[in-house]
């Protein structure tokens, strides 16, 4: 890990400016040698990848989609400790990886249109808690030249409207050393910048929703349960082996990691995964006793 962080009090000023603002940024927190791990790991599974198909995935950029099956490196990442500790402030217990992917902008590379991550949800804005929240890790430095991220702040409050309807408000580059992260409610308006360097830029991102959304990516098919048997509890009860109170998430009316290890789950009954569990078993669920989203 890169500097000590004392986790709490970090996570809790994180969550505040991402409530208040809609992002934050959080400097230098990987070690140089988690930062070359990851790289490396992008670079190799980028030979004979084809570049993105639209202006979106970015027709000079390498996307890779669905990392969190690619080796421990990624996984450590969807799990760091100050990300987990944000998002369980941010969301309700046993959110979920929407997707975890990486982009590499090549030099040329062209801004991508202003979106927000939360648009395909039909949940009219704003809403009232977050629907999910994004990360962009740099893995190069991020400066305003080669394409760091752009971002409208406060923009995660506005109504339907789209950013020209904001003229008012400036936009801001997330420029920042590698190994610091953009975290950033999945709500707020922002794109990757363009690439006007020699040199590539290359972020990890992990975008994560609330435990009633349906994830981005299929992580149960990514990772499905002989997989799942090699990761962390943390890193399961992401990807969908846990369940949002009272049921969803079930197979076969049962706690899905009971597929892929019998002694996990009988832990994760005695912890997080004791409400869903009792309502499992609870022989009704009324509007009174059902935890809502
Ligand atoms: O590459 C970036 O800086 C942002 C990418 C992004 O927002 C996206 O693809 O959803």
């Amino acid at each position: 890990m890169g500097q000590p962080i004392n986790i709490e009090s970090q996570a809790a000023s994180v969550a505040e400016t991402v409530a208040k603002d809609g992002f934050a940024i959080v400097e230098a927190i990987l070690g140089r040698a988690e930062i070359v791990e990851l790289a490396s790991a992008i670079a190799e599974l980028e030979e004979d990848h084809p570049l993105g198909r639209n202006i979106f995935e970015g027709e000079r950029s390498h996307r890779l989609y669905s990392l969190i099956a690619q080796g421990r490196p990624f996984e450590q990442l969807a799990a760091h400790p100050l990300i987990v500790a944000v998002l369980d402030l941010l969301l309700l217990p046993n959110w979920l990886l929407s997707n975890c992917q990486s982009i590499r902008l090549y030099p040329g590379e062209t801004r991508q249109p202003w979106h927000t991550d939360s648009a395909f949800y039909a949940v009219p804005r704003p809403s009232e808690a977050p629907l999910g929240i994004s990360t962009i890790w740099a893995l190069d430095a991020f400066t305003e030249a080669n394409g760091a991220t752009e971002y409208l702040p406060q923009s995660h409050r506005w109504g339907p409207e789209p950013p020209t309807s904001h003229p008012e408000v400036t936009s801001l580059a997330a420029e920042m050393p590698a190994g610091s992260v953009l975290v950033f409610d999945a709500a707020l308006w922002h794109r990757g910048g363009a690439n006007d360097t020699d040199a590539t830029r290359l972020c990890a991102t992990n975008q994560y929703c609330q435990p009633w959304l349906r994830p981005q990516e299929s992580q149960l098919l990514i990772a499905p349960p002989e997989m799942a048997e090699r990761f962390d509890d943390r890193v399961r009860s992401m990807l969908g082996y846990s369940i949002h109170p009272p049921f969803i998430g079930q197979v076969e009316g049962k706690h899905p990691l009971r597929l892929v290890d019998e002694p996990s789950y009988r832990k994760a009954k005695g912890s997080d995964g004791a409400a869903a569990d009792r309502s499992l078993t609870d022989d009704i669920v009324t509007p009174q006793n059902r935890p809502g989203p």
